[in-house]
């Protein structure tokens, strides 16, 4: 049992300035209790807290560190910039443009790109641009999917705000509710029925087309073709949010596993490398509407700066040229297969989804197509479980509803001890 004195020393302090002690809600351990843990350094596929104990890391900063934290190749370029370039200019720079047209050469959709601050950023820009081009108002998302915090996502939304049991927020206006319409994942005719209850009304269809924010739920091939030919026939414009599983289930992330094209696509965490970094992009004929070109108005203070550039760039380029995709498939079927061994010798049957190098153990037998079937899932046994990967030095997302990262620095090694202790940890959460 690690010792977290100094984690419950800082937390409480922490709550006198920061509200709930945290700057992001799901890191509050509210879903499944204790205290937050405190880290105080990261590098590869390892953390430890403020208190000296060590852990394997498996949320990877939610999604960022595919190549593990602290890379020495991202680490140097960032000296580099340090030392030689400089933090923020507010001006233009080369390495904006070097970045866009990695990005167009890599995600299948994108002809032209803009880099913005956040996740968040990104999805808020791609539905203006999409309310924009369209002159229409309403947007479809489906139920769990989160898109970051902006108004418009935050109805039924998934991540932290299904971990809080708070998928609708106050502050939201009833007007940007009602241009908010909620399909079922994995459903057509969900979608198919809101279209025509909603005719000529929708600017835009935005999806995970590998949800990570209800744990992890990979859309259907024919449920995403589907889509994409009742966009086309409708005129509405299709937003791939690739924000966690772009370049993390491919390098051309989910868009070239299912090869259909999005008409924007949004983009964050990886391509960032661990520092702020966002984008959007798509099609010339909607890009071209973003300001100054055009009269979609976006804009940012930091975007496109060198450090956050640095980082992200250089990981772009290590993926590229060390395409790890193949030994992170491997290691997610060894971590895949030996938790299968264990529930068997468990008699339990629990759900698993993959994708790639992303997962979700999930507490229900159902299996897990949406939300309504992810949310069959006890979340009580998962904070059991939780707890006891944590006391065994193995940390994991903090919630049911949220994925599980392996990096190309976790070791077989690593792999091993983590089935060691989820066997154990699953007899923690009770049969
Ligand atoms: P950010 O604004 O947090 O950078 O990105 C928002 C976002 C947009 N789209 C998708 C598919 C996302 O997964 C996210 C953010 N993901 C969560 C983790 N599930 C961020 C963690 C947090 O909120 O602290």
């Amino acid at each position: 049992m690690p010792q977290l004195t100094r984690s419950a020393e800082l937390f409480e302090k922490a709550k006198q300035f920061i509200p709930g002690g945290v700057n992001s809600p799901v890191r509050a351990f509210k879903s499944v209790g204790g205290t937050p843990v405190y880290m105080a350094q990261g590098s590869g596929a390892y953390l430890t807290d403020v208190d000296g104990n060590t852990y394997i890391d498996y949320v990877g900063s939610w999604g960022p560190f595919i190549l593990g934290s602290m890379h020495p190749r991202v680490t140097a370029a960032l000296d580099y910039t340090l030392k030689n370039i400089g933090t923020s200019f507010g001006t233009p720079i080369e390495m904006e443009i070097e970045i866009a047209e990695l990005l167009c050469k890599i995600v299948p959709s994108l002809e032209m790109v803009r880099m913005v601050n956040s996740g968040t950023e990104a999805t808020m820009s791609a539905v203006r641009l999409a309310r924009g081009c369209t002159g229409r108002d309403k947007i479809i998302k489906f139920e769990g999917c989160y898109h970051g915090h902006g108004d418009s996502f935050l109805i039924k939304a998934g991540s932290g705000a299904l971990t809080l049991g708070a998928p609708d927020s106050p502050g939201v206006t009833r007007g940007t509710a009602l241009d908010t319409l909620n399909a079922t994942y994995n459903d057509i005719e969900s979608v198919r029925l809101l279209v025509n209850e909603n005719k000529g009304q929708i600017a835009a269809i935005i999806i995970e087309p590998v949800a990570g924010n209800t744990g992890v739920i990979p859309a259907k091939p024919e449920f995403l073709s589907a889509l994409r030919e009742l966009c086309d026939n409708e005129d509405i414009v299709l937003i791939f949010d690739e924000v966690m599983c772009g370049f993390r289930v491919a390098l051309g992330g989910a868009q070239s596993l299912y090869g259909i094209t999005p008409d924007l696509t949004t983009m964050g965490k990886i391509i960032g490398g661990g520092l702020p970094v966002g984008a959007f992009g798509g099609k010339r004929k909607l890009m071209e509407r973003v300001a100054p070109l055009g009269d979609v108005y976006q804009a940012g203070t930091l975007s496109g700066n060198p450090l956050a550039l640095t980082a992200g760039l250089e990981t772009l380029k290590i993926l590229q040229d060390e395409n790890p995709y193949p030994e992170l498939e491997r290691k997610a079927v060894i971590l895949e297969e030996g938790f299968r061994n264990n529930m068997k010798k468990l008699g339990l049957n629990y759900v698993q989804n993959r994708v790639g190098s992303m997962s979700c153990l999930f507490f229900t037998e159902t299996p897990v197509v949406d939300y309504t079937t992810a949310i069959t899932a006890d979340t009580k046994k998962h904070a059991k479980y939780f707890h006891s990967l944590l006391d065994q030095g193995i940390y994991t997302a903090p919630s049911q509803f949220e994925a599980m990262f392996i990096s190309s620095m976790h070791t077989d090694e690593d792999l091993e001890k983590t089935i060691t202790a989820n066997y154990n940890a699953l007899v923690a959460s009770g049969r």
